[in-house]
């Protein structure tokens, strides 16, 4: 049974250079790692920072021509794609930055990357089971005794989180419960961001990699086997209202 490695890359928004960089300090030399490491990238690779469409063209390059990452959607690849296949989306909410990206370029570019993404968001899964069942990728997390599950519940839960619709208000921000708090401490680790958080928030052996790059915070890998993280600082103003905050925190150390 060959153990296999992974460096798990939290929320990018579009902050490209940061993201160089987090895989070069992961040890990465043009796309690929010496001693075969996988990337993953937990999704919303754009919106909101400034190089949304080098996210994408990165991303698709590592997965379908170095084949050293995976990938799976967050709810901004999500809506991304419904833009990109013509539905009708409210362009808000950080599309905005990536629309704008798209609308400088000419018709065969606007026409490659959008190609390219929905080639990346079609041939996805929903979320990752990897190392024989140990590690979960999903973005906005997955309760274990949902794993293996695939239902229109299940995509919502993985895409958008816990949200609590009825306590939810009309124009407000959905409300979103804590369902890793709720877990049991066992197997497998189940990674995931959406919910900016100031450090990696560990809790019943769950962990919310997304540390708010594009909100001034950091970009962070998690490496499995070793539990251990690898972050960059971004080169984004700190806008502190953006972050969660929990109690009954745990460390990584803690698993070890
Ligand atoms: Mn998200």
């Amino acid at each position: 049974m060959s153990e296999q490695f992974y460096d798990i890359i939290g929320d990018t928004h579009g902050c490209y250079e940061e993201c160089l960089q987090l895989i070069r300090t992961c040890g990465y030399k043009n796309g690929i790692h010496p001693e075969n490491r996988t990337l993953v990238f937990i999704g919303d690779i754009t919106d909101r920072g400034p190089d949304s469409l080098q996210m994408i063209n990165l991303v698709h390059w590592l997965v379908y021509e170095r084949k050293t990452a995976l990938y799976v959607p967050g709810n901004h690849c999500n809506k991304l794609y419904r833009y990109f296949k013509g539905n009708r989306v409210v362009i808000n909410h950080g599309l905005e930055t990536t629309v704008a990206e798209l609308h400088a370029l000419s018709q065969d570019e606007n026409q490659l990357i959008k190609r390219k993404f929905m080639q990346l968001y079609e041939q996805s899964s929903l979320y990752l089971v990897l190392d024989h069942g140990n590690v979960v990728c999903s973005h906005a997390g997955i309760k274990r005794q949902d794993i293996g599950k695939n239902g229109r519940q299940i995509q919502s839960f993985v895409l958008y989180g816990d949200v609590d619709h009825q306590s939810t208000k009309k124009g407000q921000p959905p409300i979103r419960r804590d369902w890793a708090l709720n877990e049991k401490r066992t197997m497998p680790w189940v990674i995931y961001g959406h919910t900016p958080v100031i450090s990696p928030r560990v809790v019943n052996a769950t962990i919310n990699i997304d540390t708010g790059c594009v909100f001034g915070g950091k970009l962070t890998a998690f490496h499995y086997p070793e539990l251990t993280f690898s972050t960059v600082s971004s080169n984004q103003p700190l806008q502190v209202d953006k972050f969660n905050s929990y109690e009954h925190e745990e460390t990584i150390d803690d698993y070890k």
